[in-house]
């Protein structure tokens, strides 16, 4: 006899955990996922932003969505985690798909070893269960054009990074989407 569990009945809630160095454009991206521009406070702000995540609860396409909003840190650590767990969707099960937000341009050495430290934290799992968000593709294109390059392609910002940033990327299966969250949602 075909024996059931309960998790065979119950959709599994996708859960976007949000993260990346302050700035990064996380809480944005957040707003532009639930297409709610007040989902989630951004911006550069006198008062910092909140110390704790953040999680929003929506629907879109008939599915339940769960998106939580991490701080900006320089050095992620096991605590952090265990925030990010604490604000999990309480009922069912849940499918985690990280959301690595990384402003266009500004990759740096400190960017390349907080990866390395999600990758200390979530294990060798974790690039498996994410998706690059390369933000602010809007100035990138507009520097694109000041300096003569019409329609300018993604990619091509890609092939200038350095070797080790294109082998880190790789670690992802090249998974990545350029976002420009200052497009008016419909
Ligand atoms: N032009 C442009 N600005 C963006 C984009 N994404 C984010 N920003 C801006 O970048 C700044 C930082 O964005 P946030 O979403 O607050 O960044 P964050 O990673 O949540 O910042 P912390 O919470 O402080 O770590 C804000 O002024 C945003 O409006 C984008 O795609 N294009
Ligand atoms: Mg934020």
């Amino acid at each position: 006899m075909a024996s059931y569990e309960v998790g065979d009945w119950v959709k599994p809630i996708n859960t976007f955990v949000l993260l990346g160095r302050p700035g990064s454009g996380k809480s944005q991206t957040g707003n532009t996922v639930t297409g709610c521009d007040k989902a989630f406070e951004f911006g550069f702000h006198a008062k910092r932003t909140p110390k704790k995540c953040e999680s929003k609860q929506t629907e879109i396409c008939e599915t339940e969505l769960c998106v939580i909003d991490t701080p900006g840190v320089t050095f992620f650590e096991k605590q952090d985690y265990e925030d990010i767990l604490s604000n999990m969707p309480k009922e069912g099960p849940s499918k985690i798909i990280f959301l690595l937000c990384i402003s266009i341009g500004r990759l740096t050495e400190e960017e390349l070893s907080l990866i390395n430290q999600y990758f200390a934290i979530f294990g060798d799992d974790f690039a498996e269960n994410t998706i690059i968000i390369f933000t602010h593709l809007d100035e990138w294109e507009s520097d694109m054009n000041d300096c003569n390059v019409e329609n300018p392609k993604f990619d091509s910002y890609l092939h200038t990074l350095p070797e080790q940033t294109k082998t880190m990327f790789r670690r992802f299966h090249n998974r990545y989407l350029p976002l420009n969250n200052k497009q008016k949602k419909g």
